[in-house]
């Protein structure tokens, strides 16, 4: 079969797995699958993005995929630009993304033969399911993500007209939620644990069981009534904490060290419904899994929430008062700021280091049914391909409003994100970025101990006194600086295409703020 024929029939079978949307980066080798898939943009079948930079291209197609639960390539040619997948390969790979690598390769015969721009594409993300048959694609599509590589000799191009079906659509599929299992026996005092991509599960086993919901913002579970706020702090400083006897786990939990500690803790029956451990975040010595679809086998006491809800609540009013603190509570202000701006039927994506930490500290739940989404790249909590995701996050769910949230250094990593070309699908999406020069969850580690202040603002701090507003407007997205207070106003505003707002926030007082957050819960939570 000639390359052109290769490449339409695997088109083809991609719109027959499902595939609606498929993103490029040119190239010569891979130009016969980036004609047929612009055959197929045009003909209505599926959704064709065109980035020059593999990387960005890589974290857009994770970010379309998130977006629509649907499998979603990306196309490359041979040699670097493959390797630039890697990265959002990692992260799908270790969130379970559907995410599909097509690098274009020449013919085996020519690896090791010292050919312009071929090197060993066999193979080249480990871990991630390989295929080199393009014929076979189906049997690759399974749990995301996966790699083909096409082999693809000359002639590579053939003039002459296609166009492929246009399949229907099925209706997006969301996580399932039914918890008519076996039933699990409840201890007196339990809690939901639910880490990323947990979805609503969590929340219903919570509710059925009547108990406290400890649900990080990109859960899909920090809904309704029984999640709490600020439940990384109650952890630590409530006594409520020390009775915890059983965790029902959910999802992928990473964003804090309270919770690492509890599920480590050997006098907790640590609980997990899914069907394997590789998401669990901890030698699972003493995590036991059931049933996926697992139900609780009784209601605990009313006291055992209505305990938690009280310190929450308290606690979260104890954290509202340091955010509204002057300068130094600013980063807080702004997390506020974001959670509130998102309406019914929006979408949030989350960077990496402080905003999602702030995100967690602050949120408040959202209410059931109102189909918010809120998404993070926690599979390996890279500060890269982030405002990529965004984009493609945007592009592939109908959202009422869509915002990302990052660092500056997030943002400057992924600037490229901004490098969409006049022709190409462009979101409504309004970036906010907490801009404070470097990387500021430094200091609220061990590194930021006064001890290693001389080396600390070098190797850990990073500033990069980087011009976010100038490199806006070198990619044509408007960009506005605000304070805190004024975030609010500037979120409620319509939208039309990308623009970005930078909110200056401190760096130097990062480690006082998490120190007086702290003492504040402490206090609150003690009297
Ligand atoms: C690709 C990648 N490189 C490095 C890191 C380590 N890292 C974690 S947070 C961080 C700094 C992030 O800075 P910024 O986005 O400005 O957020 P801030 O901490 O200032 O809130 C770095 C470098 C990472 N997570 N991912
Ligand atoms: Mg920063």
């Amino acid at each position: 079969m000639s390359a052109t024929s290769i490449c339409r029939a695997l088109v083809e079978d991609l719109l027959d797995a499902g595939v609606r949307e498929a993103v490029i980066a040119p190239g010569s080798r891979s130009g016969p699958l980036a004609i047929a898939l612009a055959a197929a943009d045009r003909a209505g079948a599926l959704r064709l993005h065109v980035r020059v930079d593999e990387r960005t291209a890589g974290f857009l197609a994770l970010g379309l995929a998130k977006g629509s639960r649907s499998w979603v390539p990306v196309v490359t040619t041979s040699g670097t630009a493959s390797a630039n997948l890697h990265p959002a390969l990692l992260e799908a790979r270790h969130a379970g993304v559907r995410l599909l690598a097509v690098t274009a390769d020449r013919p085996a015969r020519l690896r090791g033969t010292g050919a312009n721009q071929t090197t060993d594409q066999v193979g080249l993300f480990p871990g991630v399911a390989y295929g080199d048959d393009p014929a076979a694609i189906a049997t690759l599509l399974a749990d995301g993500p996966a790699h083909l590589n096409l082999e693809l000799d000359e002639p590579l191009v053939e003039a002459g007209e296609w166009a492929p079906a246009v399949r229907p659509t099925e209706p997006r599929g969301g996580p399932q939620v039914s918890l008519d299992g076996p039933e699990l026996a409840m201890l007196p005092h339990a809690v939901v644990v639910a880490g990323d991509d947990a979805g609503p599960p969590a929340r219903q086993f919570a509710e059925q069981a009547g108990l406290p919901l400890l649900a990080e913002p990109s859960s899909g579970a920090r809904n309704g009534d029984n999640a709490l706020v600020a439940y990384r702090l109650l952890l630590e400083h409530t006594p409520l904490a020390a009775q915890i006897d059983q965790v029902v786990m959910f999802g992928h939990p990473t964003l804090s060290r309270p919770i690492t500690n509890l599920l480590a803790r050997t006098d907790v029956d640590v609980v997990v419904p899914a069907r394997d451990l590789h998401r669990f975040p901890h030698p699972p010595e003493h995590a036991r899994l059931v049933d996926p679809h697992v139900g609780p086998d009784a209601m605990a006491p009313p006291t055992w929430l209505d305990s938690w809800r009280i310190a929450d609540a308290m606690a979260s009013a104890a954290i509202d008062l340091v955010a509204e603190r002057g300068p130094s509570g600013a980063p807080l202000e702004v997390a506020r700021a974001v959670n509130a701006a998102v309406p019914p039927g929006g979408l949030l994506v989350v960077g990496s280091s402080n905003p999602i930490r702030d995100l967690d500290l602050v949120a408040r739940p959202y209410t059931v049914g109102e189909r918010r989404l809120v998404i993070s790249n926690r599979g390996l909590s890279g500060i890269d391909g982030t405002l990529s995701t965004a984009v493609g996050a945007a592009l592939a769910r109908p959202s009422s409003r869509a915002l990302a949230y990052v660092g500056d250094l997030t943002f400057l990593h992924d600037a490229n994100a901004l490098l969409i070309g006049p022709g190409e699908p462009r979101p409504d999406l309004t970036i906010v970025v907490a801009s404070d020069d470097g990387g500021s969850i430094f200091a609220t580690l061990e590194q930021g101990d006064p001890a290693f202040a001389d080396v600390f603002e070098r190797v850990y701090g990073t500033p990069t006194g980087a011009a976010i507003g100038r490199l806006c407007e070198a990619y044509g997205v408007p960009h506005r600086l605000l304070t805190a207070n004024d975030l609010p106003a500037a979120l409620d505003e319509d939208v039309t295409g990308i623009r970005v707002l930078e909110v200056p926030v401190p760096r130097d007082s990062r480690r006082a703020l998490a120190a007086a957050v702290d003492d504040a819960v402490r206090r609150a939570v003690e009297a």
